[in-house]
Order: C-alpha cells, then structure tokens, then sequence
C-alpha cells in the first residue's frame, strides 16, 4: 500500500534491510548456482555517477553513446571482429532476441525457422514466440554437444539462421562451432552463437593453454555471437552484449525514433529507454581489467573447476553429468530431488531442475565456499 504520508528516509531502508534478508547474497559463499556475481566495486561506483545516462536518446547523452560504440567494438575484438556492430543490451535474451530477428527479417521466408541444439536456453522460446519463427530442435551427442550432422538434416528452404552454444546452461558445453561454420557457409545461412555465458570464459581460458574450439567471428559463418557482460564479465544487471559481424543486420531490425534529442536516430534493441550507466560500466571493465585481468579471473575459476570436479568423482552417491568444458560442474544422483532439498535446506544456492545440480564457478565462488558445500553434501549422502 502507498501510504497516505510518506515514511523517512530511514524508515524505508530500516525495513528494506529487515525484508531483503531472505534473499540470499553472492558475498554469502552460498550462491553456487547462478551466473551472475558480485559486480566489480568499479562498476558499482560508475553505476551510481552515471546512474542518470539513457541511451534510449543519444542526442542528450553523447558520450555515453560513444563510450557504448567502444565497448561494443571491444567486445568485437576480443571475439575476433575487427569492425562490430551491437549494443549493450538488457541481457542474454534480449541478445538472442535481437539476432533472430535480424535473422528473420534479412531472408525473405514466409515460414522462418530456426535450427538450434536441444541444449539451448529458453530464451529462443521467447525470440520464437514474439517472432513467429519455428524452432527445429538438433539433436545432442552423447558429450552433450549438439550433433552436427542432425543440423545440416533438417536444414530446409525456411531455415534462416543456425544457432551453435559456447557455454551451455546446463553444463557449459561449448557446441563444435568449427562444424556448424562450415555448413552455415556451403549452405549460405548465417549463424549465431550464444555466448552469453561463455565468451566472457573462453577467450582466456584458451589464452591459458585449456583446449577448447574456436567459437567466434574467427569462423566465417559465425555472423553475430551473444556475450553477456553480466555473467562472467562481472558488470552490473543488466548487461548483455549483441554483436553482428555486418551493419546489415543492425539495418535490419533498426527502427527510426523521429523526434529526440539527436534528431532522427535509430533503435535496434528491444528497450527503447536503456540503462546508459550499466554500458559505461562495461567499458569501465574492459579497461580496467584488460585481457590479463579477465584472464586470472577465469584461471582461478577454471582451477576451481577441475578441483572440485574431481572432488565429485571421489565422492560415493554423486557422479559427474561429463567432464566440464568451462567453469561448470553439474553432478547427478539417485535421490537428487531429496539432496536438492536437504540443500537447500541448509541455505545453498542451487538449482536442480535438469536431472542434475549445477555449479557455477563464479568469481564470488571461493575454494573455501566449495569445501562447506562439499562437506554439506557428504554429510546429506552418508544418512
Ligand atoms: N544464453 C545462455 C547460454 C544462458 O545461459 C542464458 C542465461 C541466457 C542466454 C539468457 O541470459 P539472461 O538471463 O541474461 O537474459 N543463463 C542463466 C540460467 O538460466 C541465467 C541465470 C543467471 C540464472 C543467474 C540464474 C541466476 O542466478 O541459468
């Protein structure tokens, strides 16, 4: 209810502080599921100075404009584009959305439909509701990976894109975009990959010699790729990261808005009025952490990775769902919905609702934030 007289200051944020402490927080060691993070004590200090930056109508803001050029463009590089094309967008999803829809409305099909791995997130099942593209669901192999061969069969004269995973939500696996590449060109179709979680993790985890495949605008085929800033990143919600390898696909969903401040100007995302704050802060990051920042992140990330997976392996009742690709460790169980429960229970942060219990490692995920899980865990086992 809206009172009548409003409450003070204080009294606002006594109340808060009593009702937020349910939730759950990333500096508690106990979210081990999610993809975001704490964000980056630079980021935060941006956001509130810039809070007020909308880049719904460049014309006013200039600057924030220029600085979110740039960080697309940095976002490009580090995936292999010289020139990018993209925003800074309100998340993955609105990310997936925007490449389905350039997509769509470059080819001239009157039933679009869209070719993508059983693996992917349900964020196509937006795209393809609002859109009215048809999902053609590819078959995975046996590693998770989506079976290239099961992709190229139900390419048909509809097919408008193809859409590969480096980093799936489930267990981080990075899909044989070399693979899908290859058919995306012999076929003249282009190809997205959703990078959301993974492009932030990749480019440095191959820095640091980990063997993974190629999986950007390195592939000819690959025409827009997916990269969240708010993931692994370490930027502030909301931050995702759309970028089109041409100019014709941000032609292809622009829209004009005739009357700002910067004249005639044009959208392409979803959101018209946006966050200018969280695109500086992107920039912010990738400057201040450059690559070998990013890169020591994902090394203690990855460290913690492998450790903890083969922790899993010497653990009786729990079994590892495939060896982790990138900074995700899933396990399965017998009784996994009773252990997700006693899990919860005991104030962990997880989610079971794929057959298996996924750990994300996070920036805010400490070795020691492991061992109290672990320790939680064969205690649960052993009753
Ligand atoms: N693509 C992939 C591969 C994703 O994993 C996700 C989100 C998206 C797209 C969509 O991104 P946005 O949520 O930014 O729109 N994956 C996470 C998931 O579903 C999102 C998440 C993040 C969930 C934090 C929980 C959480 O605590 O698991």
């Amino acid at each position: 209810m809206i009172p009548k007289e409003g409450m003070s200051e204080e009294e606002v944020l006594a109340e808060l502080e009593g009702r937020l402490k349910i939730d759950l927080t990333f500096n508690s060691g106990k979210i081990l599921g999610s993809m975001c993070t704490y964000p980056h004590p630079l980021a935060q200090k941006i956001v509130q100075k810039y809070i007020d930056r909308n880049l719904g109508d460049p014309g006013l803001h200039k600057g924030s404009r220029q600085i979110e050029e740039e960080a697309v463009q940095m976002l490009g590089e580090l995936l292999h584009l010289k020139k990018a094309y993209g925003n800074i967008v309100s998340g993955g999803t609105e990310a997936n959305i925007l490449a389905v829809r350039a997509f769509r409305n470059i080819s001239d099909v009157e039933k679009p439909e869209l070719i993508l791995p059983k693996s992917a997130h349900f964020s196509f099942l937006k795209a393809s509701d609002l859109l009215r593209v048809k999902l053609v669901w590819a078959e995975l192999n046996k590693d998770y990976s989506v079976n290239v061969k099961d992709v190229e069969n139900k390419i048909t004269d509809n097919t408008i894109g193809i859409v590969g995973i480096a980093g799936t939500t489930g267990l981080g696996v990075v899909d044989d975009i070399p693979a899908l590449s290859d058919i995306a060109v012999d076929y003249g179709i282009p190809l997205h990959v959703d990078a959301a979680f993974g492009g932030f993790v990749i480019p440095f985890a191959k820095a640091l010699g980990y063997d993974l495949p190629d999986f950007d605008f390195k592939l000819k085929g690959v025409q827009s790729v997916t990269i969240d800033p708010h993931k692994m990143g370490m930027a502030p919600i909301p931050a995702g990261g759309i970028v089109f390898r041409k100019k014709k696909y941000i032609n292809a969903i622009n829209v004009l808005a005739p009357y700002l401040a910067g004249g005639k100007i044009f959208q392409a995302t979803i959101t018209g009025t946006r966050p200018g704050a969280n695109a500086i802060a992107v920039w912010a990051l990738l400057k201040h952490l450059g690559f070998e920042g990013y890169k020591r992140v994902v090394k203690e990330a990855m460290e913690n990775t492998y450790w903890f997976a083969e922790q899993i392996k010497a653990t009786k009742g729990v079994y590892l769902i495939r060896e982790p690709m990138l900074n995700i460790v899933s396990f399965g169980a017998k009784k996994l919905k009773k252990i997700e429960a006693e899990l919860k229970a005991r104030g962990w942060g997880i989610s079971a609702h794929r057959g298996y219990i996924r750990i994300v490692m996070m920036p805010h995920v400490k070795r020691e934030h492991l061992e109290n899980f672990l320790r939680d865990l064969r205690e649960i086992l052993k009753k």
